[in-house]
């Protein structure tokens, strides 16, 4: 490794991108997803480059604010994403290690390991000791709250678009009978061969939940997502102990410590880390050997491009969550081919932005 990686300056924008099928859900309603575009600049060029998404654009600034004040005492020395990952976090401990203070540490990690894998000349995933072979998803881009008698079509849709075996289809509707008719619409839309997995995005009560499981736990799905409040690991492991289909948790897990609180207390059977609240590449390592010595399988939360590379290393790899949302941005969006995500041959993450598109969406 011969560049120099010092660190020189943080570059970073952000864009509000409309969403090809608006997302409809018991997290909320967005038409459009907000980015925030982070470039960490090295003295001898080499530019590495992540994103994070807090959900709601109004929220972006704060994270953008803090990522400034992490970067700034880091600046004229060689990138070290993993020292700079702890020596972060020691330094967002008044603020709390978790929400804003920890995304913002996850993008720069994310970046600097992007850096890092191309000053070292390779693509993230064999940088991280892993190969390119291709990683199965699902494709998590549509099947939201809407008309249940639209979701057979938008089954068929998602299913063909990049050859997926796998989708999810979000519930919570009014009525425990809504979900279930919207479960049977998809998983006949699907047929034999396609996994279903649902998620409920925290939008039952602890009894409601207890029923609408079981009403639910012949149907054949792959999973339930966050049925109820996602920190509530006593109930969870209730459900957990109850139903058949396996309990996933996790996108709310904010760093590994909170994954292994939840598999200590059984709260659930598998495990999603979003790789921004886990904390970047580093914070996803750490969870990935938690998870297997718990023996549990992980999938990924949003963020397919960098979470791709990651399941590469990650032991007990399951599902990677395939969205399109970053498209627009991306100069060269990631292949799928027969279900799998194809990573690309080329030094580091392969995140390179659409400048005139950053432009053009600037928030
Ligand atoms: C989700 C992600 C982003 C917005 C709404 C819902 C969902 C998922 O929890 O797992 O994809
Ligand atoms: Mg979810």
């Amino acid at each position: 490794m011969s560049a120099d990686l010092k660190l020189s300056g943080v570059n970073i924008r952000l864009a509000n991108v409309p969403l090809n099928r608006p997302v409809v859900s018991r997290v909320g309603a967005f038409d459009r997803w907000a980015f925030v575009c982070v470039d960490v600049e090295t003295a001898g060029g080499i530019v590495g480059r992540s994103y994070i998404a807090p959900y709601l654009a109004q929220h972006a600034p704060a994270v953008v604010l803090c990522m400034q004040q992490l970067a700034d005492p880091l600046r004229g020395r060689t990138i070290a994403p993993v020292e700079f990952f702890d020596e972060g976090m020691k330094r967002i401990s008044l603020l709390g290690k978790s929400g804003i203070a920890l995304y913002a540490l996850a993008g720069l990690d994310m970046a600097f390991w992007d850096a890092h894998a191309k000053a070292a000349d390779l693509p993230l995933a064999r940088h991280l000791g892993g190969t390119l072979a291709p990683v199965k998803a699902y494709n998590s881009s549509g099947l939201w709250l809407g008309p249940i008698d639209r979701l057979a079509r938008e089954t068929e849709d998602l299913v063909r678009e990049g050859g997926f075996s796998a989708v999810k289809v979000r519930l919570g509707r009014s009525e425990a009978y809504e979900d279930r008719q919207a479960v049977t619409e998809v998983i006949s839309a699907a047929g034999s061969d396609v996994a279903v997995m649902c998620d409920f995005n925290q939008g039952l009560g602890f009894s409601e939940a207890r029923r609408r499981l079981r009403l639910l736990d012949d149907c054949g799905l792959a999973w339930f997502e966050e049925p109820i409040a996602y920190h509530d690991f006593d109930r969870y492991a209730d459900l957990t102990a109850r139903t058949g289909t396996p309990i996933m948790l996790g996108e709310n897990f904010h760093g590994p410590h909170d994954l292994t609180e939840a598999l200590t207390r059984r709260a659930c059977d598998m495990v999603m880390p979003d790789v921004m609240r886990i904390g970047g590449v580093t914070g996803w390592i750490r969870a990935a050997a938690i998870a297997d010595a718990f023996g549990v399988e992980m999938s990924s939360h949003l963020f397919p491009e960098i979470s791709a590379h990651l399941m590469r290393v990650t032991p007990s790899a399951h599902w990677l969550e395939w969205t399109d949302w970053a498209h627009p941005i991306l100069k060269d969006p990631f292949e799928v081919r027969d279900g799998d995500v194809i990573l690309p041959d080329v030094p580091g993450a392969g995140i390179d932005w659409d400048e005139a598109a950053l432009e053009r969406y600037r928030l």
